[in-house]
This record gives structure tokens, sequence and C-alpha cells, in this order.
């Protein structure tokens, strides 16, 4: 994938309620846009924030508890960071209930790994006495982690210092992907250089062939619009 744009783009992706669009709000200010995704009735709110000099562009997506494109919103979360090709993702996870919230970070690992999980709602968790080992996540998850409580603003400048890490390549995170079942594995052995040739690097070739392997219906239907005469899926931010 890769991205020419000299303004980086991130994504901002989580479950429902996790406080992407509090955090959103605290980094963009008033800086940010409003519109629909294209050709759908989706609200796509675009803004943009100063970090070290240069300006990065934030898209809030839609909360979803997962990339599998059952809803409009999904579709538009997934299309955007899979074809979109954002310079970094920031997924939003609630610290209140990490593991149903795991799942997204986890499919989005899958497709990309320029990934930082940001472990939101920590004065809930503390309110709670949740203890969060940032470490030992990042650790599993294989990407940075930081904790933040976006409504007062704790942990923005580290969220943004890692940010600005990944995009750079300071840091490059390496995901610990989920292995499946030998049979599965097979399958997805054969297909990922035929993705590959197909596709080169504009999507993650083994994260396709599991997709293609479901039989997932909207994403060949993206797929086709990106190997078309354009070879570009609208993605909004064009
Ligand atoms: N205590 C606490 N509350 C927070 C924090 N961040 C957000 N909230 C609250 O959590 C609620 C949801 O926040 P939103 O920013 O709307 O969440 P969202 O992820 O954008 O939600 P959707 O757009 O519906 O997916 C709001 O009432 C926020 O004020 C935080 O760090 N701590
Ligand atoms: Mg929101």
């Amino acid at each position: 994938m890769g991205s020419t744009r000299k303004e980086p783009v991130i994504a901002l992706a989580g479950n429902p309620n996790t406080g992407k669009s509090t955090l959103f709000n605290a980094l963009t200010g008033l800086r940010q846009h409003t519109g629909n995704w294209p050709g759908k009735t989706v609200l796509q709110t675009k803004g943009s924030y100063i970090y070290k000099g240069r300006k990065y562009t934030l898209v809030d997506l839609p909360g979803t508890y997962s990339l599998l494109a059952n809803s409009l919103e999904e579709q538009v979360a997934r299309d955007f960071i899979c074809f979109g090709g954002p310079d970094a993702t920031i997924v939003v996870v609630d610290a209140t209930c990490l593991e149903r919230n795991l799942n997204l970070a986890l499919q989005i690992t899958e497709i990309t790994a320029k990934v930082v999980v940001c472990v939101n709602l920590i004065d809930e968790a503390r309110r709670k006495k949740l203890k969060i080992d940032r470490e030992k996540l990042s650790c599993l998850l294989g990407v940075p982690v930081v904790t933040t409580a976006a409504r007062g603003g704790e942990g923005l400048p580290q969220l943004l210092n890692l940010v600005d890490q990944v995009v750079k390549g300071e840091i490059r995170p390496q995901p610990r992907l989920v292995q499946y079942d030998p049979e599965v594995e097979t399958a997805v052995a054969k297909l990922v250089p035929q993705v590959k040739a197909v596709l080169g690097d504009l999507v993650n070739a083994r994260w396709l062939s599991l997709r293609l392997l479901e039989g997932d219906l909207t994403l060949i239907e993206a797929v086709e619009k990106l190997t078309g005469k354009n070879k570009h899926v609208p993605c909004g931010w064009c």
C-alpha cells in the first residue's frame, strides 16, 4: 500500500461508545468537517491536528464490533482501513471491557501492522479497581499500547508520540497474527501468491485470502473496483 501524501492520514477505529469522538474532538478541536461517505448514508468526520510542526489528518470511523461488513458502518470502516491507505490506525478500546474490544483490534492488526492501541476510559477502569498491564498487552498484541482518559486529556501526548513514531517508521509494530486450523492455513498459503500476483502490495494478501475463503461478496466487489479501470475504491479521502 504505502502513501505518497505529505500529510499523514490517521484512522480512528473502535467499538461503539469507546470514546473515539471524544478523542477526535480533543485532538482536532474546531479543525473538523463532516459529510457522508461517498455513496453511503454513513456520516464521515475528518479533522486535523498539528504534532511537532506536522499536520495530521484524522478520520473518525463509525463505531463497529467487527470488520466483517455485516453493516454499512462495518463496510465503511473496513474499506477505509483496507483500501484508504491510512498511515496509521488508532484502535480505541474500552479499558473496562477489554476482552470484547480486542476482537476488533485483532481484526485490524490482521489488515495492517501500522496500529496503535489506545486503551481509553482508563479513569473508569481505575474507579472499578481494574488494572491494565499496558506492557504485557503490547507484547501480546505486538503493537504499541497507550492508556488514555480522552475526556480529561490524560495520555494524549503519549498517544500522539506513538502515532508519529509509527508513521515515521521509527516503531515498526509486528502484530501477533491469529493462526487458524491447518486446513484454513493450507488454503490461505495457496491463495496468498495468487492474490499477490493480481494485487501486489495494494492489499494485505493474507487477510484478503481469509475473507475470500469466507466468500465475502462485499469484498469481492471492492476488489473488482480496485482491479478495474481506475484501480481505485472510493475511500472518502480522495
Ligand atoms: N470517564 C470517561 N468517559 C469518557 C472518556 N472518553 C469518552 N467518554 C464518554 O464516553 C461516552 C462515549 O463517548 P464517544 O466519544 O461518543 O464514543 P464513540 O466511540 O465516539 O461512540 P460511537 O460514535 O457511538 O461509536 C461519552 O459520554 C463520553 O463523554 C474517558 O476517557 N473517560
Ligand atoms: Mg463517535
